[in-house]
Protein backbone atom coordinates (compact mmCIF):
# COMPACT_ATOMS: atom_id res chain seq x y z
CA UNK A 1 0.00 0.00 0.00
CA UNK A 2 2.98 2.05 0.41
CA UNK A 3 2.85 5.19 -2.14
CA UNK A 4 6.26 6.19 -1.86
CA UNK A 5 5.14 9.87 -3.70
CA UNK A 6 8.53 11.36 -4.83
CA UNK A 7 9.33 14.87 -4.27
CA UNK A 8 8.37 15.29 -7.70
CA UNK A 9 5.04 14.51 -7.36
CA UNK A 10 4.26 16.47 -4.24
CA UNK A 11 5.18 19.53 -5.85
CA UNK A 12 3.16 19.44 -8.79
CA UNK A 13 -0.43 17.74 -6.60
CA UNK A 14 1.11 21.31 -4.51
CA UNK A 15 0.57 23.42 -7.38
CA UNK A 16 -2.37 21.29 -8.17
CA UNK A 17 -3.55 22.51 -5.16
CA UNK A 18 -2.78 26.30 -5.52
CA UNK A 19 -3.93 26.46 -9.35
CA UNK A 20 -5.83 29.67 -9.99
CA UNK A 21 -7.11 28.54 -13.71
CA UNK A 22 -8.30 25.75 -15.47
CA UNK A 23 -4.81 25.53 -17.17
CA UNK A 24 -2.49 25.44 -14.25
CA UNK A 25 -4.63 22.42 -12.87
CA UNK A 26 -4.54 20.84 -16.28
CA UNK A 27 -0.49 20.96 -16.02
CA UNK A 28 0.05 20.19 -12.70
CA UNK A 29 -2.08 17.21 -12.99
CA UNK A 30 -0.13 16.28 -16.30
CA UNK A 31 2.85 16.66 -14.32
CA UNK A 32 1.31 14.64 -11.20
CA UNK A 33 0.43 12.05 -13.98
CA UNK A 34 3.97 11.94 -15.49
CA UNK A 35 5.80 11.53 -11.63
CA UNK A 36 3.82 9.14 -9.60
CA UNK A 37 5.19 6.09 -9.13
CA UNK A 38 3.78 3.48 -11.23
CA UNK A 39 2.93 0.41 -9.27
CA UNK A 40 0.13 -1.37 -7.57
CA UNK A 41 -0.58 0.65 -5.01
CA UNK A 42 -1.32 3.98 -6.61
CA UNK A 43 -3.63 2.42 -9.32
CA UNK A 44 -6.43 4.40 -7.27
CA UNK A 45 -4.43 7.72 -7.03
CA UNK A 46 -3.71 7.54 -10.96
CA UNK A 47 -7.61 7.13 -11.37
CA UNK A 48 -8.50 9.67 -9.53
CA UNK A 49 -5.85 11.93 -11.68
CA UNK A 50 -7.90 10.90 -14.57
CA UNK A 51 -10.53 11.84 -13.42
CA UNK A 52 -9.71 14.95 -11.96
CA UNK A 53 -8.45 15.80 -15.62
CA UNK A 54 -11.27 14.99 -17.46
CA UNK A 55 -13.75 17.40 -15.35
CA UNK A 56 -11.34 20.07 -15.40
CA UNK A 57 -11.47 19.54 -19.52
CA UNK A 58 -15.06 19.16 -19.58
CA UNK A 59 -15.53 22.24 -17.28
CA UNK A 60 -12.97 24.56 -19.56
CA UNK A 61 -14.37 23.55 -23.01
CA UNK A 62 -17.91 24.55 -21.32
CA UNK A 63 -16.42 27.60 -20.69
CA UNK A 64 -15.01 28.48 -23.72
CA UNK A 65 -18.41 27.35 -25.84
CA UNK A 66 -19.98 29.69 -23.56
CA UNK A 67 -18.24 32.69 -26.00
CA UNK A 68 -17.41 34.10 -22.77
CA UNK A 69 -13.91 33.06 -21.76
CA UNK A 70 -11.49 35.14 -22.75
CA UNK A 71 -8.30 33.54 -24.84
CA UNK A 72 -6.35 31.76 -23.16
CA UNK A 73 -2.73 29.92 -23.71
CA UNK A 74 -1.08 26.93 -22.09
CA UNK A 75 2.62 25.67 -23.48
CA UNK A 76 3.27 21.55 -22.14
CA UNK A 77 6.32 21.74 -20.55
CA UNK A 78 9.30 19.78 -22.33
CA UNK A 79 12.99 19.18 -21.94
CA UNK A 80 14.47 19.62 -18.09
CA UNK A 81 12.12 22.64 -17.25
CA UNK A 82 10.31 25.31 -17.97
CA UNK A 83 11.18 29.18 -17.86
CA UNK A 84 9.69 32.04 -19.20
CA UNK A 85 11.34 35.60 -20.59
CA UNK A 86 9.45 38.55 -18.90
CA UNK A 87 9.86 42.02 -19.03
CA UNK A 88 9.02 45.44 -20.09
CA UNK A 89 7.80 46.37 -23.70
CA UNK A 90 10.89 46.15 -26.32
CA UNK A 91 13.51 45.02 -23.75
CA UNK A 92 15.09 42.68 -25.83
CA UNK A 93 13.24 39.44 -24.58
CA UNK A 94 12.18 38.35 -28.41
CA UNK A 95 16.59 38.77 -29.65
CA UNK A 96 17.58 36.87 -26.18
CA UNK A 97 15.11 33.58 -26.93
CA UNK A 98 16.31 33.89 -30.58
CA UNK A 99 20.10 33.86 -29.31
CA UNK A 100 19.50 31.09 -26.74
CA UNK A 101 17.55 28.29 -28.88
CA UNK A 102 16.88 27.21 -32.20
CA UNK A 103 13.68 29.64 -32.12
CA UNK A 104 12.83 32.35 -34.46
CA UNK A 105 10.38 34.74 -32.46
CA UNK A 106 9.73 37.90 -33.95
CA UNK A 107 12.20 40.75 -33.11
CA UNK A 108 11.55 44.36 -33.49
CA UNK A 109 12.61 48.16 -32.68
CA UNK A 110 9.22 48.64 -31.82
CA UNK A 111 6.87 47.89 -28.62
CA UNK A 112 4.40 44.97 -28.29
CA UNK A 113 5.81 42.90 -31.14
CA UNK A 114 5.23 39.86 -28.97
CA UNK A 115 1.48 38.86 -28.71
CA UNK A 116 1.41 35.13 -27.79
CA UNK A 117 3.80 32.73 -26.35
CA UNK A 118 6.60 31.13 -28.02
CA UNK A 119 8.68 28.27 -26.75
CA UNK A 120 11.77 27.45 -27.75
CA UNK A 121 14.37 24.46 -26.51
CA UNK A 122 17.82 26.14 -25.37
CA UNK A 123 20.78 23.12 -24.67
CA UNK A 124 22.95 22.82 -22.12
CA UNK A 125 25.84 20.37 -21.58
CA UNK A 126 23.15 17.05 -22.35
CA UNK A 127 19.96 18.70 -21.28
CA UNK A 128 17.32 21.35 -23.22
CA UNK A 129 15.76 23.64 -21.18
CA UNK A 130 12.25 25.34 -22.51
CA UNK A 131 12.00 29.23 -22.63
CA UNK A 132 8.78 30.69 -23.29
CA UNK A 133 9.30 34.44 -25.10
CA UNK A 134 6.23 36.19 -23.87
CA UNK A 135 4.00 39.41 -24.53
CA UNK A 136 5.66 42.36 -22.27
CA UNK A 137 4.35 42.93 -19.11
CA UNK A 138 2.37 46.14 -19.34
CA UNK A 139 -0.83 47.35 -18.91
CA UNK A 140 -1.80 46.89 -22.51
CA UNK A 141 -1.58 43.34 -22.09
CA UNK A 142 -2.24 42.32 -18.49
CA UNK A 143 -4.45 39.47 -19.06
CA UNK A 144 -4.67 36.69 -16.55
CA UNK A 145 -3.15 33.96 -19.08
CA UNK A 146 0.18 35.44 -18.98
CA UNK A 147 0.39 35.86 -15.16
CA UNK A 148 -0.83 32.34 -15.28
CA UNK A 149 1.97 30.96 -17.50
CA UNK A 150 4.56 32.67 -15.51
CA UNK A 151 3.35 31.30 -11.72
CA UNK A 152 3.61 28.27 -13.33
CA UNK A 153 7.18 28.24 -14.64
CA UNK A 154 10.25 26.87 -13.35
CA UNK A 155 12.25 29.75 -13.52
CA UNK A 156 11.30 33.48 -15.02
CA UNK A 157 14.50 35.82 -16.44
CA UNK A 158 13.32 38.64 -15.77
CA UNK A 159 14.83 40.91 -18.90
CA UNK A 160 15.72 44.62 -18.03
CA UNK A 161 16.81 46.60 -21.08
CA UNK A 162 20.39 48.74 -20.60
CA UNK A 163 19.69 50.31 -23.68
CA UNK A 164 16.67 52.90 -22.01
CA UNK A 165 17.00 55.74 -19.88
CA UNK A 166 13.49 54.37 -18.81
CA UNK A 167 15.51 51.34 -17.47
CA UNK A 168 14.09 51.93 -13.32
CA UNK A 169 10.58 53.09 -14.38
CA UNK A 170 9.65 50.33 -16.84
CA UNK A 171 10.98 48.08 -13.76
CA UNK A 172 9.23 49.54 -11.22
CA UNK A 173 5.88 49.50 -13.63
CA UNK A 174 6.68 45.43 -14.59
CA UNK A 175 6.87 44.28 -10.69
CA UNK A 176 3.72 46.31 -9.79
CA UNK A 177 1.84 44.52 -12.42
CA UNK A 178 3.43 41.14 -11.48
CA UNK A 179 2.53 41.66 -7.52
CA UNK A 180 -1.21 42.96 -8.46
CA UNK A 181 -1.65 39.35 -10.28
CA UNK A 182 -0.26 37.53 -7.42
CA UNK A 183 3.48 36.28 -9.20
CA UNK A 184 6.27 36.49 -6.84
CA UNK A 185 9.66 36.10 -7.68
CA UNK A 186 11.88 34.39 -5.68
CA UNK A 187 15.79 33.73 -5.73
CA UNK A 188 15.50 30.25 -6.67
CA UNK A 189 18.66 27.51 -5.88
CA UNK A 190 20.91 29.73 -7.20
CA UNK A 191 24.32 30.42 -5.06
CA UNK A 192 23.90 33.68 -3.01
CA UNK A 193 24.79 36.68 -5.32
CA UNK A 194 26.38 35.33 -8.02
CA UNK A 195 27.47 37.53 -11.04
CA UNK A 196 31.02 36.84 -10.41
CA UNK A 197 30.78 33.41 -11.62
CA UNK A 198 28.34 32.47 -14.33
CA UNK A 199 30.86 29.57 -15.13
CA UNK A 200 31.05 28.06 -11.71
CA UNK A 201 29.21 24.32 -12.12
CA UNK A 202 26.70 23.32 -9.35
CA UNK A 203 28.80 20.72 -7.45
CA UNK A 204 30.84 22.18 -4.73
CA UNK A 205 28.16 24.90 -3.59
CA UNK A 206 25.37 23.71 -0.77
CA UNK A 207 26.79 20.65 0.76
CA UNK A 208 23.91 19.28 2.68
CA UNK A 209 22.06 22.64 2.45
CA UNK A 210 19.34 21.24 1.30
CA UNK A 211 18.66 19.11 4.06
CA UNK A 212 14.55 18.59 4.12
CA UNK A 213 14.31 19.47 0.36
CA UNK A 214 12.98 22.85 0.70
CA UNK A 215 14.91 25.06 -1.88
CA UNK A 216 16.85 27.55 -0.24
CA UNK A 217 15.20 31.27 -0.89
CA UNK A 218 12.10 29.45 -2.93
CA UNK A 219 9.26 30.63 -0.81
CA UNK A 220 6.30 28.03 -1.76
CA UNK A 221 4.75 29.63 -4.70
CA UNK A 222 7.29 32.28 -6.20
CA UNK A 223 8.94 31.65 -8.67
CA UNK A 224 13.16 31.74 -9.08
CA UNK A 225 14.02 34.24 -11.14
CA UNK A 226 17.41 35.63 -12.60
CA UNK A 227 17.84 39.31 -13.58
CA UNK A 228 18.96 39.66 -17.59
CA UNK A 229 20.66 42.66 -17.54
CA UNK A 230 19.77 42.80 -22.06
CA UNK A 231 22.04 45.29 -24.46
CA UNK A 232 25.14 44.95 -22.34
CA UNK A 233 26.83 46.30 -25.79
CA UNK A 234 24.62 49.28 -25.77
CA UNK A 235 25.86 53.04 -25.02
CA UNK A 236 25.63 53.79 -21.58
CA UNK A 237 25.08 50.40 -20.47
CA UNK A 238 27.74 49.88 -17.94
CA UNK A 239 26.26 53.24 -15.50
CA UNK A 240 22.98 51.43 -16.48
CA UNK A 241 24.20 48.13 -14.94
CA UNK A 242 25.78 49.83 -11.62
CA UNK A 243 22.18 51.60 -11.08
CA UNK A 244 20.10 48.38 -11.70
CA UNK A 245 22.63 46.35 -8.97
CA UNK A 246 22.08 49.11 -6.80
CA UNK A 247 18.73 49.10 -6.73
CA UNK A 248 18.25 45.03 -7.21
CA UNK A 249 20.96 43.90 -5.07
CA UNK A 250 20.19 40.93 -3.04
CA UNK A 251 16.97 40.52 -4.57
CA UNK A 252 18.18 38.32 -7.47
CA UNK A 253 21.19 37.03 -9.18
CA UNK A 254 22.26 39.22 -11.86
CA UNK A 255 23.69 38.47 -15.08
CA UNK A 256 24.65 41.23 -17.73
CA UNK A 257 24.01 39.80 -21.80
CA UNK A 258 24.35 40.88 -25.04
CA UNK A 259 22.21 38.90 -27.69
CA UNK A 260 23.87 40.88 -30.61
CA UNK A 261 27.43 40.26 -29.39
CA UNK A 262 27.21 36.98 -27.70
CA UNK A 263 28.71 38.07 -24.45
CA UNK A 264 27.67 35.86 -21.19
CA UNK A 265 24.99 34.19 -23.64
CA UNK A 266 26.74 30.60 -22.87
CA UNK A 267 26.48 31.87 -19.09
CA UNK A 268 22.84 32.40 -19.10
CA UNK A 269 22.45 29.01 -20.16
CA UNK A 270 24.52 27.90 -17.22
CA UNK A 271 22.32 29.90 -14.80
CA UNK A 272 19.45 28.95 -16.58
CA UNK A 273 20.17 25.39 -15.62
CA UNK A 274 20.98 25.87 -12.10
CA UNK A 275 17.98 28.44 -11.87
CA UNK A 276 15.60 24.92 -12.24
CA UNK A 277 17.67 23.48 -9.17
CA UNK A 278 17.78 19.96 -10.12
CA UNK A 279 20.60 17.63 -10.72
CA UNK A 280 21.25 14.43 -13.50
CA UNK A 281 21.82 11.14 -12.55
CA UNK A 282 22.38 8.32 -14.67
CA UNK A 283 21.90 4.65 -14.47
CA UNK A 284 23.77 1.57 -15.29
CA UNK A 285 23.61 -2.14 -14.88
CA UNK A 286 26.42 -4.08 -13.31
CA UNK A 287 29.58 -4.84 -15.22
CA UNK A 288 28.63 -1.90 -17.46
CA UNK A 289 28.99 1.88 -18.50
CA UNK A 290 26.37 4.70 -17.88
CA UNK A 291 25.08 6.89 -20.93
CA UNK A 292 25.85 9.81 -19.82
CA UNK A 293 24.10 11.58 -22.60
CA UNK A 294 20.99 10.65 -21.18
CA UNK A 295 20.51 11.65 -17.67
CA UNK A 296 17.37 11.53 -15.08
CA UNK A 297 16.41 15.00 -14.63
CA UNK A 298 15.80 15.02 -10.60
CA UNK A 299 14.68 17.79 -7.64
CA UNK A 300 17.82 18.48 -5.87
CA UNK A 301 17.66 16.60 -2.63
CA UNK A 302 16.48 13.28 -4.15
CA UNK A 303 17.15 10.47 -2.20
CA UNK A 304 18.31 6.65 -3.46
CA UNK A 305 14.67 5.85 -2.80
CA UNK A 306 12.78 8.43 -4.77
CA UNK A 307 15.49 8.02 -7.87
CA UNK A 308 14.59 4.45 -7.52
CA UNK A 309 10.88 5.01 -8.02
CA UNK A 310 11.44 7.11 -11.23
CA UNK A 311 13.62 4.98 -12.60
CA UNK A 312 12.07 1.52 -12.58
CA UNK A 313 8.60 1.90 -11.26
CA UNK A 314 8.39 -1.35 -8.69
CA UNK A 315 11.99 -1.21 -8.26
CA UNK A 316 11.34 1.58 -5.41
CA UNK A 317 9.44 -1.19 -3.06
CA UNK A 318 12.79 -4.14 -3.65
CA UNK A 319 15.47 -1.77 -3.60
CA UNK A 320 17.90 -3.15 -0.95
CA UNK A 321 20.75 -0.93 -1.74
CA UNK A 322 22.73 1.05 -4.57
CA UNK A 323 26.09 1.48 -5.38
CA UNK A 324 27.11 5.37 -6.58
CA UNK A 325 30.00 6.77 -8.73
CA UNK A 326 30.12 10.07 -8.24
CA UNK A 327 32.77 13.50 -7.52
CA UNK A 328 31.94 12.81 -4.11
CA UNK A 329 31.86 9.34 -3.48
CA UNK A 330 34.32 6.08 -3.69
CA UNK A 331 33.82 4.77 -6.95
CA UNK A 332 31.07 1.94 -6.79
CA UNK A 333 30.45 3.15 -2.37
CA UNK A 334 27.29 1.93 -1.48
CA UNK A 335 24.59 3.79 -0.42
CA UNK A 336 21.06 3.41 1.23
CA UNK A 337 18.29 4.38 0.18
CA UNK A 338 17.84 7.72 2.52
CA UNK A 339 21.39 8.77 0.69
CA UNK A 340 20.60 12.01 -1.33
CA UNK A 341 21.86 11.94 -4.98
CA UNK A 342 24.71 15.06 -6.11
CA UNK A 343 24.34 16.27 -10.00
CA UNK A 344 26.74 13.90 -11.91
CA UNK A 345 26.22 10.72 -10.36
CA UNK A 346 25.90 7.65 -11.65
CA UNK A 347 23.15 4.63 -9.85
CA UNK A 348 23.66 1.02 -9.90
CA UNK A 349 20.45 0.06 -8.33
CA UNK A 350 20.34 -3.76 -6.78
CA UNK A 351 17.09 -5.38 -5.72
N1 LIG B 1 22.16 46.67 -29.21
C1 LIG B 1 21.36 45.66 -28.92
N2 LIG B 1 20.06 45.68 -29.31
C2 LIG B 1 19.29 44.64 -28.97
C3 LIG B 1 19.77 43.55 -28.22
N3 LIG B 1 18.76 42.69 -28.03
C4 LIG B 1 17.68 43.23 -28.62
N4 LIG B 1 17.98 44.40 -29.19
C5 LIG B 1 17.06 45.27 -29.97
O1 LIG B 1 16.02 45.74 -29.13
C6 LIG B 1 14.79 45.81 -29.87
C7 LIG B 1 13.71 45.01 -29.17
O2 LIG B 1 14.07 43.65 -29.18
P1 LIG B 1 12.99 42.50 -28.95
O3 LIG B 1 13.75 41.26 -28.68
O4 LIG B 1 11.99 42.49 -30.04
O5 LIG B 1 12.29 43.03 -27.60
P2 LIG B 1 11.08 42.37 -26.80
O6 LIG B 1 11.38 42.50 -25.36
O7 LIG B 1 10.81 41.01 -27.30
O8 LIG B 1 9.88 43.35 -27.20
P3 LIG B 1 8.29 43.09 -27.06
O9 LIG B 1 7.98 41.74 -27.56
O10 LIG B 1 7.69 44.14 -27.91
O11 LIG B 1 7.99 43.27 -25.63
C8 LIG B 1 15.12 45.29 -31.27
O12 LIG B 1 15.35 46.39 -32.11
C9 LIG B 1 16.37 44.48 -31.06
O13 LIG B 1 17.18 44.38 -32.20
C10 LIG B 1 21.18 43.54 -27.85
O14 LIG B 1 21.70 42.63 -27.20
N5 LIG B 1 21.91 44.63 -28.22
MG1 LIG C 1 9.16 40.22 -28.10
Amino acid sequence: MPANLTPQYLDAERRFREAATPEEQLAALNEMMATIPKHKGTEHMRADIRRRMAKVRTEAARKRTSGRGPTWHHVPREGAGQEVLIGAPNAGKSRLLAALSNATPVVAPYPFSTRTPLPGMVPFENVQIQLIDLPPIAAETAEPWLFALIRQADGALLVADLASDDLLSSMEETLTLLERFNVRLGRGGAPSEGDGDPGGRGGSEGAGASEGGAPEGAASGSVPTILVAAKADAPGAEGRLDILRELCAGRWPILAVSAETGVNVDALRAEMFRLLDVIRVYTKARGRRADLSVPFVLKRGTTVQDAAAVVHKDFADRLKYARIWGTRMFEGQMVQREHVLEDGDILELHA
